[in-house]
């Protein structure tokens, strides 16, 4: 299986999250991606490629061009009045409050935004761009006939919507991703995400939409982040009516529950008929992850891997959370050798 990767994911480099109270490291470190760069050379995955660029047009296909903006502009803003260190936001919009872009950096962050473990930093532009390249890049390689290709994306993506970051997430690459297979000609997509969290942001980028079916395994919104998305009876609106389907679990979910939720998103999704799958691939579902909560070992990493072979559909893979550092090689590997194993 061929690898795409670039070194630029090592511009997002933030230094601090808001957590648990206490402003701490951020546990979504260069590291993480470095990891597991090395381990696909370790078991030699395959080749490793860099991105190519695809630009602004890929990305203002799920996103809202004044977000992307925003964005891109953001850290100079930032900058220019505050001072050369990372930007967070402190101030967020309450339901029935005026949603109104203001002028000032401090607003548009909160504007944007839904959390304060988000910094944006000098690099985050160079760094999410690359990100989107390498998750496009392994979209047009399965798009031209690779069984399979991961791309190691690097900031995440799947909390980013179409007009709003958080959880570490910009730009949504999968989504991203996504409507490039429905720009190449697939008629139906389908993104399954195997992340511990939530993937509000695909979810909402897809929501009222019959062409691409989200399924997600995260988390129960009622105990985890990102809280308040994800529950069961969140099936799709409009023409998107019955193209969602969330699998919300408990804290202490391992593998016998895992299992039975991903057999039954498997199979919803084998009745869609996908002409492409797109795989969020979060291993923060491991026993020792320590921001989660779910208790799958390194082994399952490989049943997941093949279960998910079993679909035989064009399948790109694209990186997404896991913190706990040393094992996050092991565990996504583990799910692309046991997908070729499939
Ligand atoms: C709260 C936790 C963010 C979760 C990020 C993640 N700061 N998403 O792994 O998949
Ligand atoms: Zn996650």
């Amino acid at each position: 299986m061929i690898t795409i990767f670039s070194e630029d994911h090592r511009l997002q480099d933030g230094k601090a999250e808001l957590i648990d109270g206490k402003l701490v490291p951020c546990f979504e470190m260069p590291k993480r991606a470095e990891i597991v760069h090395a381990r696909v050379k370790e078991v030699g995955l395959g080749p490793i490629e860099a991105p190519r660029h695809f630009g602004r047009a890929p990305i203002v296909r799920v996103h809202k061009p004044d977000f992307v903006a925003f964005l891109e502009s953001a850290y100079d803003e930032w900058k220019s009045e505050h001072g050369d260190y990372d930007a967070l936001p402190l101030n967020w919009l309450a339901p029935r409050m005026r949603r109104k872009l203001p002028e000032r950096i401090d607003g548009k962050l909160g504007f944007y935004s839904f959390d304060a473990g988000t910094p944006i930093t000098a690099g985050t532009w160079r760094a999410i761009t690359s990100s989107a390249n390498v998750a496009l890049t392994a979209q047009a390689k399965v798009a031209n006939g690779e069984r399979a290709v991961f791309a190691l994306c690097r900031p995440p993506g799947h909390h980013a919507g179409s007009d709003f970051y958080g959880g570490y997430c910009f730009l949504n690459n999968a989504a991203i991703a996504a409507q490039a297979f429905r720009d190449g000609g697939a008629g139906k997509v389908a993104v399954l995400d195997v992340d511990y969290h939530h993937g509000n942001g695909t979810q909402e980028i897809f929501y009222d939409r019959g062409d691409v079916f989200f399924a997600s395994l995260h988390g129960h919104p009622a105990q985890e982040y990102p809280y308040f998305l994800g529950y069961e009876d969140e099936r799709g609106e409009g023409e998107g009516e019955g193209c969602n389907a969330n699998y919300p679990l408990r804290w202490g979910t391992g593998w016998d529950e895992y299992e039975t939720a991903l057999d039954d998103a498997l199979a919803t999704l084998r009745r869609f008929k996908p002409d492409a799958l797109v795989i969020s691939l979060g291993v923060d579902t491991f026993k020792d992850d320590p921001i989660s909560k779910f208790k799958l070992d390194s082994p399952d990493y490989l049943k997941i891997g093949r279960k998910i072979a079993g679909l035989k559909l064009p399948t790109l893979f694209v990186m997404e959370g896991g913190y706990a550092v040393e094992e996050i090689g092991i565990n996504a590997v583990n799910v692309l050798t046991g997908f070729e194993a499939g």
